[in-house]
């Protein structure tokens, strides 16, 4: 009785998400919503030992009516937490932090992923291990703040997920 009644609500579960089952993977979903903005997929990569930073990689999505702006955050596993950019500069791959935020445009989704957007956790408190988890509190211009909970993955983990079929 009880196992049948969890089948269904799974069962029931997966209907509702059939549209994103491509997307669905063995480490559980965190997804974390304030007012408009969601942001799921959070994950960072383990880090060697000395090593003063860490990259945080998520989706961001804007299902309101204006664009609002990650602007940083605060986490149980460093003294600050940024917003940065990669980009290419004469041919050198470069990082910089974006001082007035990363805007996220009205029904548009933001991907942050290494060689891109990325959070920088600075002042690293503890290395990073594989398979273990932080929490970290993400801060939007207009939407506020919102707890996240980054899964740690190998050091040279790439996006689990092909985005490209909802940008192109
Ligand atoms: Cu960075």
């Amino acid at each position: 009785m009880m196992r049948s009644t969890l089948l269904a609500a799974l069962f029931a579960l997966g209907i509702a998400t059939v549209a994103n089952a491509q997307h669905m993977h063995s480490e559980a979903t965190a997804i974390a919503n304030i007012g408009d903005m969601t942001v799921e997929h959070a994950w960072s990569r383990a880090t060697p030992s000395a090593a003063p930073v860490a990259g945080g990689y998520l989706t961001i999505r804007n299902s309101g009516k204006a664009a609002d702006k990650l602007i940083g955050g605060s986490s149980e596993i460093s003294q600050a937490v940024e917003v940065h950019e990669m980009a290419l500069n004469n041919g050198v791959m470069t990082m910089r932090s974006l001082a007035s935020g990363l805007e996220i445009k009205p029904g548009e989704s933001v991907q942050l992923q290494p060689g891109g957007y990325h959070i920088m956790f600075t002042g690293l408190k503890r290395p990073l291990k594989q398979g273990e988890t932080f929490k970290a509190q993400l801060t939007f211009a207009h939407a506020g703040k919102v707890d996240v909970v980054f899964t740690i993955r190998a050091m040279n983990a790439r996006p689990e997920h092909d985005h490209s079929h909802h940008n192109n």
